[in-house]
């Protein structure tokens, strides 16, 4: 009797979590409240499944009441023995056939579904971003722009985007809940998939395939914006001059710090498509840092000084000289100034 009470008090304890928790989590990163093609396909879906779900759950309680009361032992009758069916043509071609029917209703429109999202024959007239996931985060390569990004997708509202998704390392697999369906990232071949956003707002992704110490913060964000802000934004990163010598004393001994202590082996700012870091070009325009903490100078020092204790298991740490409080603050003074443009996650109102 007590280890079911335990077991009781157990249950609870577990529905009371879930409820909680189910209420836990940031804006813009669900698949329940659609704002882009991929994600609201995928919902539909989603939707006409628990709809058929509801119905066989209500049909076979209902058959199941019916039975219980229908055939109970009556009294008087405890040596009765009810008539012998052996089998019931109608009745089994009715649940053989009903099941096959709600399992054609659910596979049609999955098929269009996949078949539609998996369509290219707009690719070579729209935008075009070859995305590559790494141990723990996302490189964008915009097309024929000569932009390179990295943890921050700008892409106009609207519009369908083309993603060819590859690995550089294992298997990542890309998702932005609110707007997009989900593609594995591959080392060995390239996936490809559009996405589109209905509205401007900055949209949570995240890796869904286990890829490491550190996958569940393999975090990113997909920033979608008017398709005018969108041209204003492709012209400011074209235009970012990497070379540009920053008007404060701290942040110029940052950039010499950045260049000497071999970050730039690593990490490119402007356009080179160097791939063993994320690219820093538009730092001071991110959000957050290595895709999980606020930016903030604080939190970008603590990542220079020991990025292991945000990050375990990344591979920048270890790999560059040690260095001091001094000098990890110069080059956040240096990759907080790093501002190209005024399209950012805050300018759209969402930050
Ligand atoms: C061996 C290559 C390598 C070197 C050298 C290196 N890094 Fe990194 N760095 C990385 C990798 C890989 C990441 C991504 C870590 C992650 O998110 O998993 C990273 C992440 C970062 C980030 C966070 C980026 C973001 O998206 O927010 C910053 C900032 C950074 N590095 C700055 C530096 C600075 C400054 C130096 C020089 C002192 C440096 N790195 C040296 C590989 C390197
Ligand atoms: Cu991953």
């Amino acid at each position: 009797m007590k280890s079911r009470m335990g077991k009781v008090k157990l249950f609870l304890l577990f529905g009371i979590t879930s409820l909680v928790l189910a209420a836990c989590g940031k804006e813009n990163l669900t698949s329940l409240d659609p704002k882009g093609y991929g994600a609201e396909s995928s919902f539909n879906i989603m939707m006409l499944s628990l709809i058929i779900m509801i119905g066989v759950f209500l049909v076979v309680i209902v058959i199941y009441t019916l039975a219980l009361i229908r055939f109970r032992q009556k009294k008087g009758q405890e040596n009765y023995i009810p008539k012998q069916v052996e089998g019931n043509h109608k009745l089994e071609v009715l649940w053989t056939s009903i099941p096959i029917l709600l399992v054609l209703i659910l596979a049609i429109p999955t098929v269009i579904s996949v078949f539609d999202l998996a369509d290219e024959t707009d690719a070579s007239s729209s935008i075009n971003i070859d995305v590559t996931g790494n141990q723990y985060w996302w490189n964008f390569d915009y097309t024929g722009e000569e932009i390179q990004t990295s943890q921050d997708l700008y892409i106009p509202v609207g519009e369908k985007v083309y993603l060819h998704v590859k690995s550089s390392d294992v298997v990542h697999s890309f998702w932005v809940p609110t707007i997009s369906g989900k593609i594995d990232a591959n080392p060995e071949n390239t996936n490809t998939m559009y996405i589109e956003a209905y509205e401007e707002g900055v949209y949570w992704g995240k890796c869904a395939e286990l890829c490491g110490p550190s996958h569940s913060l393999m975090d990113f964000k997909v920033i979608a914006v008017s398709p005018e802000k969108y041209e204003q934004w492709v012209a400011d990163m074209q235009n970012a001059d990497p070379e540009e010598v920053p008007a404060e004393a701290v942040a110029q001994e940052g950039k010499e710090l950045f260049e000497s202590k071999s970050c730039i082996a690593c990490h490119a700012i402007g356009s080179s498509p160097n791939a063993v870091g994320p690219n820093l070009t538009n730092y001071a325009n991110r959000t957050t840092v290595a895709g999980i903490k606020d930016v903030t100078k604080e939190n970008l020092v603590e990542w220079l000084l020991d990025p292991e204790s945000i990050k375990p298991g990344n591979l920048m740490t270890g790999n560059y000289p040690e260095l001091t409080e001094d000098e990890a603050n110069s080059i956040a003074e240096y990759l907080l100034q790093l501002d190209h443009s005024e399209v950012t996650p805050q300018s759209i109102g969402e930050w």
